[in-house]
């Protein structure tokens, strides 16, 4: 009898932990740390699932069937997150996108990691059933327990893991930790563990399809116009088809795509957003090291990502992310019209 149960199976955990062992110095810190990402990323999934039949319970009086108010599935998302973290004992404070100050984990259960992270990105969107996720990044800190904000106001390149979770038609996890390889989990619910389905994704250098909100090429600079215009209107002569377009609303979802079939995912500045939209700390830099990492670029229009350094924890700043190629092209187009 053939047994069609595969059972070595690399699941996360595993894989962090065989990560870990190839570092003499290690302490399996970054697998706990990373044990507690998991199970935020879990109990998202779970909510976002239950999302419209908690709602329809809800409808009676924005009550819950024990009496008390609803909370929004961001918050509740953020407050998952915080106390998973917190209780893990990796790290010394956090940022999230949904709190203003730094979180600041009690002195007892400090540790030497700091986490900057997006519970829910793409909130705006649940409603209709469309991809959320969560984006997070992890720094190590020299100080430890002892470590101010000043040690993550640092160039992006310092970012030592980068991933998101994309909650879509199935529940996919993006880690790396910066060695050259980007791996994809899928949870299996049957099980509750992500097991790596997409090993090693590398981002195609070139690709059919441009993303990014067209609703604000009213107030783009002439950089952006005429990079987006040449992949829509390619010049005869260059024999080269025009571009798809492609766009979700929700960066985990754009940038996974981006990831997986190549192209270009853009939030650049305008006129009426001078730093574009993105947040450098939980959704910039972790996407900008994820697409590094897979072989592709990460560019503000003129400038490296990850060679920012925020100045406040929620800063902004523009995005062009995507293959090689396409990068070359925005920085063409950014380098004619400086
Ligand atoms: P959010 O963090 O408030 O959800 O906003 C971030 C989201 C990204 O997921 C997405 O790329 C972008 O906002 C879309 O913005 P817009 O609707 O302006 O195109
Ligand atoms: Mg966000």
């Amino acid at each position: 009898m053939t047994d069609h149960h595969q059972t070595n199976i690399m699941t996360l955990t595993r894989y962090v932990l065989e990560e870990q062992r190839q570092h003499p110095d290690a302490t399996g810190d970054l697998t706990v740390a990373m044990n507690s990402v998991q199970l935020g990323c879990k109990f998202v999934e779970s909510c976002v699932r239950k999302a419209r039949l908690v709602n329809l319970v809800g409808l009676a009086g924005n009550t819950n069937v024990q009496g008390e108010d609803q909370k929004k599935l961001d918050v509740l998302s953020n407050e998952m997150f915080v106390n998973a973290l917190k209780a893990s004992g990796k790290f010394s404070f956090m940022v999230s996108e949904e709190v203003d100050d730094i979180i600041f984990v009690p002195e007892s259960l400090r540790g030497k990691y700091c986490i900057t992270f997006d519970p829910l990105d793409g909130s705006s969107n649940i409603d209709a059933g469309v991809n959320v996720g969560t984006i997070f990044g992890i720094w190590r800190l020299p100080s430890g327990p002892r470590a101010t904000i000043d040690e993550i106001l640092v160039p992006g390149s310092e970012i030592i893991a980068g991933g998101y979770c994309m909650y879509g038609s199935s529940c996919n996890l993006v880690l790396t930790f910066g060695n050259g390889t980007v791996e994809g989990f899928t949870l299996d619910p049957a099980i509750g563990e992500f097991i790596l389905t997409h090993p090693d994704i590398r981002i195609p250098p070139k690709g059919k399809i441009y993303s990014v909100n067209e609703g604000n090429s009213m107030y783009w600079d002439d950089a952006t116009r005429s990079y987006f215009d040449s992949v829509k209107y390619p010049s005869p002569e260059s024999g080269l088809k025009p571009y798809s377009a492609r766009y979700i609303g929700s960066m985990v979802a754009d940038v996974h795509r981006t990831l997986l079939y190549g192209g270009v995912f853009a939030y650049p500045a305008d006129r009426k957003s001078r730093s574009g939209k993105l947040r450098i700390l939980y959704e910039s830099f972790p996407m900008a090291f994820i697409i590094e990492q897979a072989g592709g670029r990460a560019i503000t229009g003129t400038q490296r990502v990850l060679d920012l350094v925020p100045t406040h924890i929620h800063d902004r700043c523009p995005v062009f992310l995507g293959g090689t190629e396409e990068i070359a092209q925005v920085e063409a187009a950014f380098a004619s019209h400086a």
